[in-house]
């Protein structure tokens, strides 16, 4: 067997993101209609602005518009966080960042998997949010305990699905047949469960610490808590949620709307309370209900350099810190303009984002430039003249302040509390099995290596 006989792990991510998708829409019918919503309002920013559509057909991104960027699901124990990395590993999707969110009140620590090349991404965006729970956080030992036991009494992979991921690791890779039977293998670990293997009192408990802990622990698997698809308008779509009964999220998270999208803006649909059945130590069945899942949309923007992630940072902070509370329905419309006040000092134009290396950016070599003239190696140097052109490069991960508001607004109890626990990227790593990317070394490096290719072609010309 040969190398070009595997079925590429681009391709496996694609076919698993879709299956994910028709699964999901399966089982929350009104993640279809936040589908169509998006597809509407995709449609009509197309049409009412045509140079956006030429945009999306000029860089291949049109075909794959209303494919999901990401979802997310929360492990319960390093086991299975280790497991999970090797999964999503014949799905070329690889641990990016860390984020605590313990600060914010959610017991759990997160990365994001997801491809790391530009070509791949391209080819499949999907990436995975993925939350391992700190069970230490848990005061009371005997709860604690029994958290534990119910997490070690699961196993939420299949035995084909580890099988597959042992030969993808000893093979090098899987033939088309294992590629597929794997995507459907995987599927079972994310898939809904009705039938909670846990007492209802276990259950009760559990909820009163937190509704993660209860969702995390009460399940036999990590059932996919939400998908999220790309909009062009993320405004007009949380309008549009209210006006066809789909209960919005009070606001949406991250930057506030502007000429030149920095990082992510984010919102959902509140999660919907679902039935579940607990189960006795006699076997038999109680009624009950859960609340977890729901549906996100998201739209990107360029991404930002310390330095701008700092002036970032330090803009939404100074808007929370006016409004005097957490963003909520009644606030929003004060929230918003506190917001697009305090961004007012963040600059909203490419060229001096670039210039006060405030976002990150690709060169290109202008065609029609006058280049045998060329005596600097200074990128700023070479975009004034007029010889190199900059184009945005997509932010790719996630924000904690913002992760943290679609954790808060999808628990039953919208509790704002902040536990003491230090952030703890170390003991995140071990439990995973290796480091986490720097994602900002990745942009970094991205910016770095266009800089070169134009240069490596300027040193030819000239
Ligand atoms: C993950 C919430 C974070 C995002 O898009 O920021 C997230 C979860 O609810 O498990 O998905
Ligand atoms: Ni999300």
């Amino acid at each position: 067997m040969t190398v070009v006989d595997f079925m590429k792990t681009d391709e496996i991510r694609h076919q698993f993101s879709q299956a994910m998708s028709t699964m999901y829409q399966k089982e929350v019918p009104l993640y279809t209609e936040l589908i169509e919503l998006v597809n509407e309002v995709n449609e009509s920013v197309m049409q009412q602005q045509p140079e956006i559509k030429q945009q999306l057909i000029n860089t291949g991104e049109l075909d794959r518009l209303g494919a999901e960027r990401h979802g997310a699901i929360r492990l319960g124990t390093a086991e299975e966080l280790e497991t999970m990395r090797r999964l999503f590993a014949v799905m070329g999707m690889f641990p990016v960042g860390y984020y605590d969110l313990t600060p914010a009140g959610v017991p759990v620590h997160s990365t994001a998997f997801r491809a790391v090349s530009t070509e791949a991404l391209n080819i499949s965006p999907f990436r995975v949010f993925t939350s391992l729970l700190r069970l230490e956080l848990i005061e009371d030992e005997s709860l604690r305990s029994k958290a534990k036991q119910a997490l070690e009494n699961r196993n939420i992979f299949t035995d084909r699905a580890i099988e597959l991921i042992e030969t993808f690791e000893k093979q090098g890779g899987l033939t088309s047949d294992q590629g597929e039977e794997f995507v459907r293998e995987a599927l079972e670990t994310f898939r809904w469960h009705e039938t909670s293997p846990i007492s209802k009192s276990l259950y009760d408990q559990l909820l009163s610490q937190h509704g993660l802990i209860a969702d995390i622990v009460g399940f036999k698997g990590p059932h996919i808590n939400h998908l999220t698809p790309r909009t062009l308008d993320i405004d007009s779509v949380q309008k549009g949620m209210s006006q066809r009964n789909i209960p919005p999220k009070d606001i949406i998270e991250g930057p506030p709307r502007r000429n030149c999208p920095i990082l992510l803006r984010q919102t959902s649909f509140k999660a919907l309370e679902e039935a579940v059945n607990f189960t006795r130590e006699t076997g038999e069945t109680v009624a009950g209900t859960h609340t977890a899942r729901f549906g996100e949309i998201e739209q990107r923007g360029v991404a930002l350099t310390p330095k701008g992630r700092a002036l970032y940072d330090e803009l939404l902070n100074a808007a929370r810190a006016k409004l005097g509370a957490t963003p909520n329905a009644s606030n929003a419309d004060k929230y918003y303009q506190l917001l697009s006040q305090e961004f007012e000092a963040f600059p909203d134009n490419y060229h001096s984002l670039h210039e006060q290396d405030l976002a990150y950016f690709y060169y290109q070599l202008n065609e029609d430039a006058v280049t045998d003239s060329v005596s600097t190696q200074q990128a700023n140097e070479l975009v004034n003249q007029g010889v190199l052109r900059i184009e945005p490069i997509v932010y790719e991960d996630f924000l904690p302040v913002s992760a943290a508001g679609i954790f808060q607004s999808n628990l039953k109890e919208d509790k704002q509390s902040s536990y003491q626990g230090n952030s703890n990227q170390a003991d995140f790593e071990k439990a995973l099995g290796r480091p986490v990317y720097d994602e900002l070394e990745l942009y970094r490096k991205l910016q770095e290596q266009s800089l070169e290719r134009c240069l490596d072609t300027l040193q030819l010309v000239s």
